[in-house]
């Protein structure tokens, strides 16, 4: 049977089964945590006992999960603390009504330890993982807090370009078959290819939905309603949307985080961290760069709501398109780098280039793949702009406006620049292009719309 659109669901309700090899779990045992039962629940697990410290009837635990997904709880004790991540049966945002399989824990305990072995140190070190359980027990970050709500506040994070875009190209370059071995490569491509439901939900919420009267969409209205008819009539915008759902779908190049949005990435002042990686699958090289850029398009159209003095505000929109910039140069150095370097997969061999003298042809090579990657990550960086305005997931930088008549015209700012990128994504050059257009589109100082 096909399934398509949102089928997994419906099928799931009408009891089909779908289920990926080697994942068959004991859906008997799996209960969910409180704070009242983990002590007892996982207090024999050495790991969690080494790092919390004390008996475990004396742990503090705290549910503080605010995501859209699953449970989160900070135990701490007299060692330290700890985080132990559960996922629930169904989407938290939405309840049981939702069903979403348990079987995200395991892709993203997977991802979870790729990223670190190609990115050490970025990701949150994993202490525990239970399948049947589908819980993780992991480093708590401390003291770090979701980089939106940084930016929000208006603080700086030193190094946050250079370290997102190093992640980036770490992760496009060292999981695809530029580097990998061919049998890991397809191995690690198979075991990816059961996330099904949480693709389901970005093939739907990101690439669709917005595009049309979905249910399950939101957007500030009537104020929006104008701006919101003209995106979804527009026929061109439609057709390069679903050419990104195409490459988002078919090309499965190297391993994506998948949803890599100013909520997945911890901060400090000075310290950069990426949590959150259940959306992992196989795709674009351009995919998680582009949702990142996206988001960082729509904190700097934000801005002048959260940052009331107009000379700070316009410094911090500044630091904010320095942090694009750097994001973007990081990348490529890296990129060039591994390219240089760590080109040991069967993609643009150097016994095709470099072993015959030819330079010039791997650096071509090398440039006209940057070129390629530039480009959906323009397009992936626009669609995720719309669909955190008209989709179901919105963001805090917008949702967090109380007056729809501030928050409107910023969003509409936001939605023009997102159609823009996508529109224009093969004919953007340079990323200080694409910082004129945010530039251009974005609300005078001064003025809160
Ligand atoms: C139903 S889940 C909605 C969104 O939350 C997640 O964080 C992803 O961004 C997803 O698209
Ligand atoms: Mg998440």
């Amino acid at each position: 049977m096909l399934l398509y659109g949102h089928g997994l669901r419906r099928a799931k309700a009408c009891g089909l089964a779908v289920t990926v090899p080697g994942l068959e779990r004991d859906v008997n045992s799996y209960k969910p945590l409180t704070p009242e039962t983990l002590p007892l629940r996982l207090g024999d697990i050495a790991a969690m006992v080494a790092a919390v410290g004390g008996a475990p009837d004396t742990w503090n635990v705290a549910e503080i999960g605010d995501g859209n997904l699953n449970l989160v709880f900070i135990v701490e004790g007299t060692a330290g603390s700890v985080i132990v991540k559960q996922a629930l049966p169904y989407v938290r945002l939405v309840g049981e009504s939702w069903p979403l399989p348990l079987k995200r824990a395991y892709f993203e305990y997977n991802a979870l330890i790729r990223q670190d072995a190609v990115d050490p140190g970025i990701v949150p070190k994993v202490l525990h993982f239970d399948d049947d359980q589908a819980l993780i027990i992991m480093e708590r970050l401390s003291p770090h807090i979701i980089l939106r709500e940084q930016t929000m506040a208006g603080r700086k994070v030193a190094g946050l370009g250079s370290i997102m875009g190093c992640f980036c190209a770490r992760t496009a370059f060292l999981c695809s078959d530029l580097a990998m071995e061919p049998a890991a490569k397809k191995a690690d491509v198979a075991l990816f290819v059961g996330n099904v439901e949480l693709c389901d939900i970005t093939e739907n919420l990101v690439f669709t939905d917005p595009y049309f009267e979905a249910e399950l969409n939101r957007h500030t209205a009537p104020q929006l309603d104008g701006v919101v008819a003209e995106l979804r009539a527009c026929a061109a915008l439609k057709v390069e949307a679903q050419h990104l759902k195409r490459a988002f779908t078919a090309r499965a190049e190297t391993l994506c985080h998948g949803d890599l949005h100013a909520g997945s990435i911890m901060v400090t002042d000075d310290s950069v961290r990426v949590i959150d990686p259940e959306f992992a699958f196989y795709g674009p090289m351009g995919f998680d760069i582009g949702m990142l850029v996206g988001n960082y398009l729509m904190a700097h159209q934000a801005m002048p709501a959260h940052i009331a003095d107009p000379a700070a505000c316009a410094a911090y929109r500044d630091w904010l398109l320095d942090v694009i910039r750097e994001t973007w140069v990081s990348f490529t150095d890296e990129f060039g780098r591994l390219w240089a370097t760590q080109r040991s997969g069967i993609l643009y061999p150097a016994r095709l280039y470099e072993d015959q003298g030819q330079m010039d042809a791997s650096e071509r090579a090398r440039d006209d793949l940057l070129a390629e990657i530039f480009a959906d990550m323009l397009g992936f960086a626009g669609i995720e702009m719309h669909r955190r305005i008209l989709g179901l997931a919105h963001v805090a930088e917008f949702d967090r406006i109380a007056d729809p008549d501030i928050r409107a015209p910023l969003e509409e700012r936001s939605l023009r620049l997102g159609r823009d990128l996508v529109l224009g994504r093969r004919a953007i050059t340079t990323i200080d292009d694409v910082l004129a257009m945010a530039r251009a589109r974005a609300a005078p100082q001064g003025d809160k719309a």
